[in-house]
């Protein structure tokens, strides 16, 4: 009989690629999807599978429909990716931020320890846990040092799926994942956004991207292998926790290099820290311009994650490196933008 997987955070960048991994599975694929305003299904409509998944209507917020949710659904694995997601809205709304990634995982664990505790779960975790990292590469091993109410909330999160592992032996994972990034990925995300706005300028369409630090660096990797290492996760004998990552960084400022290049833009600096300003070098106009707004109270300098134990265990490895990444993501900007105009 086909399993039935009921994922959180459906129509986020990781819910849509899971869902379609799970489909060409054979499962039958629930997304819990909150009731929020101008509900936007575009990233399960560009996979082609909106119509292959049920929805059912679940905030993490609310215990009794977690409740009501998993009688009814009945599933054999619940992912839980549904979170309020950008670290700057965390220190904007810190409390809401904790009712939905800490609380909100204690809610779905509790909802599965009442109604099916043989449920297995899968918790997004984060290298936001790492914040202020103790030593590089991060591992499964390396202490704990969040640096925003998001990494805070998600330690939280962290802690009690392993808690109810240990407590209840319930088959709980926690995936510590790596920045990853897709076609798909959230505008707010400085990945996205530069994708975006160098395909913005490459058709005229705006003049400069007005970013945040530059020296900040990311370990980044294409979303859709990732969702793979969380579903092998959920397929081992024992339940265990597990880094994703590359095992290589960059700075946001070889990002913009980067996705300038694919459009033959060869980029220029001036200035440093936040006076600094990015020119072609061919037209001398300006490109990129830092600005105090895109700053955090408390930065993240540099993540760097070990994938060895997921290789060994999981046998879970990535494939796409950096430029094909920051390749994949301008060039499916530009064909969006092309169709547009
Ligand atoms: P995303 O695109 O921002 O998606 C998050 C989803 O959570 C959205 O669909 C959102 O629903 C949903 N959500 C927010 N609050 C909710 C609530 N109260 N009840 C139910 N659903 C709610 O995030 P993502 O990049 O796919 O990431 C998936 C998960 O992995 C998140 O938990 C994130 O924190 C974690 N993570 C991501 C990365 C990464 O690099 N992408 C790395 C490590 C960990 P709406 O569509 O209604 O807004
Ligand atoms: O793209 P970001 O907003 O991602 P961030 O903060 O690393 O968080 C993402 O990855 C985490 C995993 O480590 C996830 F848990 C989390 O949910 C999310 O998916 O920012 C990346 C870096 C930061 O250092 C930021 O300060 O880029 C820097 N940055 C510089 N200018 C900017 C900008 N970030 C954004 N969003 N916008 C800018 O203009």
């Amino acid at each position: 009989m086909a399993k039935t997987a009921l994922i959180t955070g459906i129509r986020g960048q990781d819910g849509a690629y899971l869902a379609q991994l799970l489909l060409d599975k054979g499962y039958n694929v629930v997304g819990a999807d909150r009731r929020s305003g101008g509900a936007n299904y575009w990233r399960l409509k560009e996979l082609g599978i909106y119509k292959d998944i049920k929805l059912e209507y679940m905030d993490l917020l609310e215990l009794t429909n977690i409740i009501r949710s998993i009688e009814k659904i009945k599933p054999d694995e619940i992912y839980n990716l549904a979170a309020q997601s950008f670290v700057p809205t965390s220190f904007e709304q810190p409390m809401l931020t904790s009712e939905i990634n800490a609380i909100g995982v204690l809610r779905l664990l509790e909802g599965i320890r009442q109604v099916n505790p043989s449920t297995k779960f899968y918790q997004a975790s984060t290298s936001e846990l790492f914040g202020r990292a103790h030593e590089i590469p991060q591992k499964e091993t390396t202490p704990f040092h969040p640096r925003s109410p998001y990494g805070a909330a998600k330690l939280f999160g962290h802690w009690i799926t392993v808690n109810y592992r240990e407590s209840y032996r319930m088959f709980a994972c926690s995936g510590i994942l790596f920045n990853h990034e897709s076609p798909l990925r959230g505008m707010e995300f400085i990945t996205r956004k530069l994708a975006y706005a160098v395909a913005s300028i490459h058709f005229g369409l705006q003049d400069k991207v007005v970013v945040g630090n530059l020296e900040a660096k990311r370990d980044w990797g294409f979303a859709k292998e990732y969702v793979e290492g969380m579903w092998k996760m959920l397929q081992l004998k024992e339940p265990d926790d597990f880094v994703l990552a590359t095992g290589q960084t960059h700075s946001v400022r070889e990002f913009i290099e980067a996705a300038f290049r694919v459009v033959g833009v060869h980029l220029v600096w001036e200035g440093s820290a936040m006076n600094t300003v990015g020119r072609c070098k061919k037209t001398g106009k300006t490109r990129v311009v830092v600005s105090p707004d895109f700053y955090r109270p408390a930065e993240v300098d540099l993540l760097l994650g070990s994938p060895l134990k997921a290789k060994e265990k999981l046998g879970w490895k990535p494939r796409v490196g950096f430029e094909q990444l920051v390749d994949m993501m301008v060039e499916a900007d530009l064909k969006r933008l092309k169709k547009e105009i």
